[in-house]
């Protein structure tokens, strides 16, 4: 199957020499987002390594990966058949099996459209302007509590453990119309492991294209399998119970809403149902899952580098005193007059490139890019953190600035510049949660600059080394906060 020969007119890919069995994993191991990099200053945007004996096609740039995912979109949308992939949600999630095209189709749509339906809906107080404020407001005050509070107790926190319990708790809302307190062990069983869970899940992974390691004893492997048992677990007793509750007159969450469309098209004579309930209703799981995985991940270096760049943090805390004031809590409408919120956001997606490579793609027939054959059934690794430091496309890509969004006065983003950013992917897989994405990240950090200042330990280095997987998070560590209390500088 490696020498299929290459149609006429096409090229055979470039890439490095394999070794027998093993491939090129060698090479790649580590920090696959730098190493697969610094390959493509050598063999270009689109080349081939082989991960054992299996071909996996990588692409960077922004042309290339826009040729693929948008002008080529149909023929890279599928999701490869990996390992790891079958234990996430029994195999049977959204964004990870390999769903047939219809199926999926059906799935994202209906997906898009819960999530649309349940983040916009207005709240029952006229006081927000929809429900996903209403619950984003509510768990950042309550995280500000939570952080001062152990702030007197300990000394100082572990960022992580606390922004991840109140991410969860917003999604958790729209998801499941419940929270959960900070201390409850079942919900930390799995939030608090989400480091665990993206190293496995992971681009390049060697477990999932070398078949012998799946019989060699792995912790990491084992611990994975675990945290998405209690995932499982918690999502369907879940889901039983809003079975045994449902109403269909009053649909109280994203799970009803899942539950109402299984038993809608039962009443329907012309639905020729392809997709199961089951397949309806563990939309959930992926909704569940993306919406605390990703969203603590980026709020909690969104704090790190507040405490790695001190003066960046006051600059925002300004910004906000002048455009806000400090009597009322920020809104999702106040968005559009913080422009160095804004830049600071998506200078932190840039530079973090938090999720360094899309979830892999896979071809769904022979196709070609850039006069390069690729068959299909190939898997693709799209390298987001590539396009996000490419000196091509950014000046000076390792340093953190603001000012590279911003325009020449400072008043205004720089549209240009705001649109090259990569991390929600492109084209036909591209994240569904992206607005709702953006709309936390900026309000959870609004109320966090308004009410607290966040500091290092005294004497203890800040380590902002990324830990390579399918999310990146930096290290677990101790950070302190104060209170800003209004009039004091
Ligand atoms: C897929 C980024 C938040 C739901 C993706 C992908 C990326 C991404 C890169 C893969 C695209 C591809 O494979 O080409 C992010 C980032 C987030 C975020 C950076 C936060 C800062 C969310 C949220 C949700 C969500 C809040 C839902 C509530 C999904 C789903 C998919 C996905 C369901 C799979 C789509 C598919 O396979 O068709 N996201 N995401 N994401 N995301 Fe997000
Ligand atoms: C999870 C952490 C999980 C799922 C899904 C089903 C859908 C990260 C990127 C895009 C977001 C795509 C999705 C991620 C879902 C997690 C995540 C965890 C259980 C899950 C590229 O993530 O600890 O458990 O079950």
């Amino acid at each position: 199957f490696m020498h299929k020969d290459i149609p006429e007119g096409l090229q055979r890919l470039p890439g490095p020499k394999p070794l027998p069995i093993l491939g090129n994993v060698l090479e790649i191991r580590r920090n696959p987002h730098l190493t697969l990099t610094a390959m493509s200053e050598r063999y270009g945007p689109v080349f081939q390594i082989q991960i054992g004996m299996r071909p996996v096609v990588v692409l960077s740039g922004n042309d290339s990966v826009r040729q693929a995912l948008i002008k080529q979109g149909e023929d890279f949308a599928g999701r490869p058949d990996l390992y790891s992939f079958r234990f996430i949600s029994n195999g049977k999630s959204l964004a990870f099996s390999t769903d047939q095209a219809g199926v999926w189709r059906t799935r994202r749509k209906l997906a898009l459209s819960a999530l649309r339906s349940f983040a916009n809906v207005e709240s029952s107080t006229s006081e927000y302007s929809c429900k996903l404020e209403e619950h984003i407001c509510k768990e950042g005050d309550y995280l500000v509590q939570q952080l001062s509070s152990v702030m007197e107790v300990s000394g100082s926190f572990d960022p992580f453990r606390h922004i991840v319990v109140s991410v969860a708790n917003v999604i958790c809302g729209m998801c499941f119309d419940r929270r959960y307190s900070h201390d409850d062990q079942e919900l930390l069983s799995f939030v608090n492991l989400s480091d665990e869970f993206g190293k496995v899940a992971g681009n390049g992974n060697p477990a999932d294209f070398i078949p012998f390691l799946r019989f060699l004893p792995s912790q990491s492997m084992k611990t994975f399998q675990d945290i998405n048992k209690r995932f499982n677990v918690f999502v369907e007793r879940i889901v039983r119970e809003h079975y045994r509750s449902y109403d269909k007159n009053n649909i109280r969450d994203i799970t009803d809403s899942l539950i109402d469309h299984c038993e809608e098209r039962k009443l329907d004579e012309n639905s020729n149902v392809q997709v199961s309930d089951e397949k309806v209703v563990t939309i959930v799981n992926d909704l569940f899952g993306a919406g605390f995985d990703t969203i603590s991940t980026a709020l909690s270096w969104a704090v790190m580098y507040l405490v790695a760049y001190p003066e960046i943090q006051e600059q925002l805390h300004q910004e906000l005193k002048d455009k806000v004031g400090l009597d009322r809590s920020p809104r999702l409408s106040d968005k559009s007059n913080l422009p160095l919120l804004e830049a600071f956001i998506l200078e932190l997606f840039r530079h973090s490139s938090f999720l360094p490579f899309t979830i892999p793609h896979c071809t769904t027939k022979d196709t070609s890019l850039n006069g390069y054959f690729i068959p299909k059934d190939t898997c693709v690794f799209i390298n987001q953190w590539q396009i996000n430091h490419d000196p091509n496309l950014w000046k000076d890509p390792s340093s953190f600035s603001l000012e590279r969004f911003l325009t020449a006065d400072g008043t205004e983003l720089n549209k240009m510049e705001t649109e090259k950013v990569m991390a929600f992917g492109l084209g036909k897989r591209r994240c569904i949660g992206e607005v709702i994405a953006r709309s936390e990240v900026f309000l959870f950090l609004a109320i966090l600059l308004q009410k607290l200042r966040f500091y290092g330990k005294p004497g203890q280095p800040l380590d902002m080394t990324p830990e390579y997987g399918l999310t990146m998070k930096h290290k677990r560590c101790q950070l302190c906060a104060s209170v800003r209390v209004p009039g004091q500088p």
